[in-house]
């Protein structure tokens, strides 16, 4: 099966247009003899924007196309002719983009909702022609002045998706097959670690015409942070949803022991960020269909002292109060 690269972070050169330059120039009519100065100013260089859309899901096609150029403006010429402004540039990126500096890693601006743009490189100001120089003692000026520049920099772009919940768990826990029962996500789900390899977005939809928008993402394991598995890099797609549901596998499949992953996932979460372990919510109990599973989940509670929630994502046992639960985690409706 062919599958579209998935790229999150990406380094992008970035030109605006140059400013056009002014005109020297002298009205040449007939009859009319000294017709003066008619030199007409450049146009202004077109400037590079980045506009959130939502059907972008990925930066991959900066990947590919890692220059933006915006059109520089048209020169002046006589007749007081003003040159063309150049045409700006716009790039469209996933909701959620976050834009450095590639040079000094300055933060220039999130993009975050559709329709949000940055205008991250302005176009320069066209030059003067000679006819602004012209006063009564200076009939035939010949000053004039260039265009700017275009503004030239390196960005950084980063994707950090935009959910209201995030699902974390070990690799093989049931992430992808819950979020594939609960909302219509199509993932990859597989008895291999790793099936998921980059982060998925599953909509529920509830009364009132809601939304609620959960992202799944690649498995982490103990020692993840010294790069082991795929590392915390992902978690940034986590990052920003104001709740987090871990997901274990409470049958224990193939020798594990959902007490030290509950563990170790924690550790893991707390180096990305210290925040990260507070806003984890809620605990799913997955795999509950196995004939071990309650034992492990009453085990559980007596020695973390957390309640889970009990489900599983195959038989479909339990599903509909953890929907009920997380549509209650979901932030209030925006008002105003
Ligand atoms: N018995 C049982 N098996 C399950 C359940 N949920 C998932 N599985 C199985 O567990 C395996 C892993 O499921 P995935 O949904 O791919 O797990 P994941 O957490 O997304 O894994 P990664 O993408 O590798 O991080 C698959 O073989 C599933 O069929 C469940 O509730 N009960
Ligand atoms: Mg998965």
């Amino acid at each position: 099966m062919k599958t579209k690269p998935f790229v999150d972070t990406v380094k992008i050169q970035i030109a605006a247009g140059d400013g056009g330059n002014g005109c020297v120039s002298f009205r040449r009519e007939k009859y009319v003899p000294r017709g003066g100065p008619d030199g007409g100013d450049g146009g202004r260089g077109g400037s590079v924007y980045l506009e959130a859309n939502r059907h972008q899901d990925s930066l991959a096609p900066f990947f590919f196309a890692p220059n933006l150029r915006a059109e520089s403006g048209g020169h002046g010429s006589g007749q007081r002719r003003h040159g063309r402004n150049g045409r700006d540039h716009i790039g469209h990126v996933p909701t959620g983009t976050v834009v450095y500096d590639a040079a000094t890693t300055a933060m220039l601006g999130e993009i975050l909702c559709e329709g949000d743009r940055l205008c991250v490189a302005r176009g320069g100001k066209g030059g003067l022609g000679n006819c602004h120089w012209v006063t009564p003692s200076h009939q035939a000026p010949r000053e004039h002045t260039d265009g700017m520049p275009g503004e030239k920099m390196t960005l950084r772009l980063e994707m950090k998706t935009i959910a209201d919940i995030g699902l974390v768990g070990f690799p093989n826990a049931g992430k992808s097959s819950l979020l594939d029962a609960i909302t219509r996500a199509h993932s990859r789900i597989g008895a291999y670690p790793f099936t998921t390899l980059h982060p998925v977005i599953g909509v529920l939809k509830y009364p009132g015409h809601r939304r609620l928008r959960i992202a799944d993402v690649p498995g982490i394991i103990d020692g993840a942070h010294l790069g082991h598995g795929l590392g915390l890099a992902f978690l940034r797609h986590v990052e920003r949803a104001p709740s987090l549901v871990m997901v274990l596998d409470m049958a224990g499949s193939e020798g594990r022991d959902p007490i030290a992953d509950y563990t170790h996932l924690l550790n893991e979460m707390r180096h990305y960020d210290a925040d990260l372990p507070k806003r984890t919510q809620l605990i799913v109990a997955n795999k509950m269909d196995r004939p071990e599973a309650e034992q492990h989940r009453l085990a559980f509670h007596r020695q973390t002292g957390r309640q889970t929630v009990a489900v599983s994502a195959i038989s479909g046992d339990g599903l509909d109060t953890l929907k009920d639960i997380l549509v209650k985690m979901a932030p209030p409706p925006q008002t105003g």
